[in-house]
C-alpha cells in the first residue's frame, strides 16, 4: 500500500478507482486540535477531488451543527475586513470560529492573492480561529468547488460557526446559496446604482444586508435605495432582511452586525430551518453521488470508453442522434444487473 505526503493511502481498488483511507496517526492527531494536519487534510480535499468521500467518512457524527455563513457581495466592499471583525466578535461569544476566504485564482498561478494571506496572519496563535484561503480555480460563481468540502473539515475539527467568503465577482455570487446556512450581502455607498443589477438571486437569499464602509458619503442613500426595492417586493424577499450600516473603519455598527448575525443563527436552529437546509443539502449531495458512482462503474467496464469514442465517431459522420446510443447502452446495463440477479 502506498502513502503519500499527507498520510493518505492511495491504493486502487479495481473496478472503483482509489479508494484512499486516512491513517489512523494523522485522525488522532487530527482529533487532538492538530491545526497543521487540519491544513493538509484541507489541501487534500481541496487539490485532490478522489479523497474526499474516504476522508468524509471519518466525519460521521461530527457534521451537522455548525452554522456557515457566507459573506458576498460586490469587489472591494469590505468582505475580507467584516470577516475578521466577525470572526473576532463570534470568538468573543464563546464560538470556535473557521473562515474560508475564496480568492479570485491566478490564471498563472493558481494560488489565492497574497492579501487574504496577510490577513490571516492576524489569527495564528489565536486557537479560536481557524482561517483558510482558497483559490476559486474553475468554480464559476464566486466558489471553489471544493468550498463545501473545506468547511465539513473545518466543521469536523470542531468549528461551530464557518464563515465563508465569497470572490467578489459582483454578479455570480450564487453558489455561495448552495452551501451557505445564512447569506450576508456587503454593500458599500458607491453600490447604490449597482443595486438595481444585483442579481435578483442574491437580493432574495440575502439574510441580513451590511452597507460597510459607513464613513463614507451615501451610506443613507444606499439604505433608502434598499428599503425602497424590498417594499416594492421587486427582490420577492420572504421578509426583508435586517439593514445594518457598518464601518470597520470607524468601529461603527460591528457589535450589532455579530449580534445580529447570532441572533438570526439561532433563531434558525430553533425554527428548524438549519436541519431543514442541511436535509436539502444532503440530497442533492446523494443524487450527484449515484451519478457519480454509477458513471465511473459504467466507464469501469472496460470496453464503455472506447465505445463510446467509436458511437461519437460514427454519429458525427452520419448526423445520428446521441441519445439512442445512450438508451441502448442503459439498457444493456440493466439487462446485466437482471441477468446477475437472476
Ligand atoms: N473607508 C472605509 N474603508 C474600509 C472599510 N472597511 C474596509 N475598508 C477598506 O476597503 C478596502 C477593501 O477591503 P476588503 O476587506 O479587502 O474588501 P473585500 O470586499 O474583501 O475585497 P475583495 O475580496 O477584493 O472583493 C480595504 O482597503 C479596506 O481597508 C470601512 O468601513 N470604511
Ligand atoms: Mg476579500
Amino acid at each position: 500500500m502506498s502513502t503519500d505526503s499527507v498520510g493518505i493511502h492511495t491504493d486502487s481498488v479495481p473496478g472503483v478507482g482509489p479508494q484512499p483511507a486516512l491513517s489512523a496517526e494523522l485522525w488522532q492527531a487530527f482529533l487532538a486540535g492538530d491545526r497543521r494536519v487540519c491544513a493538509r487534510l484541507i489541501s487534500k480535499v481541496e487539490n485532490d477531488p478522489r479523497s474526499v468521500p474516504a476522508i468524509r467518512e471519518r466525519f460521521a457524527g461530527r457534521l451537522g451543527q455548525a452554522i456557515r455563513i457566507g459573506v458576498t457581495g460586490p469587489p472591494g466592499v469590505g468582505k475580507s475586513t467584516l470577516c475578521s471583525v466577525i470572526a473576532l466578535g463570534l470568538a468573543e461569544r464563546q464560538h470556535r470560529v473557521g473562515v474560508i476566504a475564496v480568492d479570485p485564482s491566478s490564471p498563472f498561478t493558481g494560488g489565492a492573492f497574497m492579501g487574504d494571506r496577510v490577513r490571516m496572519e492576524r489569527f495564528v496563535g489565536d486557537d479560536r480561529i481557524f482561517m483558510r484561503s482558497l483559490a476559486s480555480r474553475e468554480g464559476r460563481g464566486g466558489l471553489s468547488p471544493a468550498t463545501p468540502y473545506v468547511a465539513d473539515v473545518i466543521e469536523a475539527f470542531g468549528m461551530d460557526r464557518i464563515l465563508i467568503e465569497t470572490v467578489g465577482v459582483g454578479q455570480a455570487e450564487l453558489d455561495v446559496l448552495n452551501c451557505a446556512d445564512l447569506v450576508v450581502l456587503v454593500l458599500q455607498p458607491s453600490t447604490g446604482d449597482a443595486i438595481q443589477s444585483l442579481k435578483a438571486g442574491i437580493m432574495e437569499a440575502a439574510d441580513l444586508i451590511v452597507v460597510n464602509k459607513s464613513d463614507l458619503p451615501g451610506a443613507d442613500t444606499v439604505l433608502q435605495s434598499l428599503r425602497f426595492v424590498y417594499s416594492l417586493g421587486g427582490a420577492k424577499a420572504r421578509k426583508a432582511p435586517p439593514l445594518l450600516a457598518t464601518s470597520a473603519q470607524q468601529t461603527e455598527g460591528l457589535d450589532e452586525l455579530v449580534d445580529t448575525i447570532e441572533r438570526l443563527a439561532t433563531s434558525l436552529v430553533e425554527s428548524g430551518r438549519h436541519r431543514e437546509l442541511r436535509q436539502a443539502r444532503l440530497v442533492d449531495e446523494i443524487r450527484r453521488g449515484i451519478q457519480q458512482e454509477l458513471w465511473e462503474r459504467f466507464l469501469s467496464q472496460t470496453e464503455a470508453e472506447s465505445a463510446i469514442q467509436k458511437v461519437a465517431a460514427d454519429l458525427a459522420e452520419s448526423g445520428g442522434m446521441a441519445y439512442d446510443f445512450v438508451r441502448a447502452a442503459c439498457s444493456q446495463v440493466e439487462l446485466r444487473v437482471r441477468e446477475k440477479r437472476d
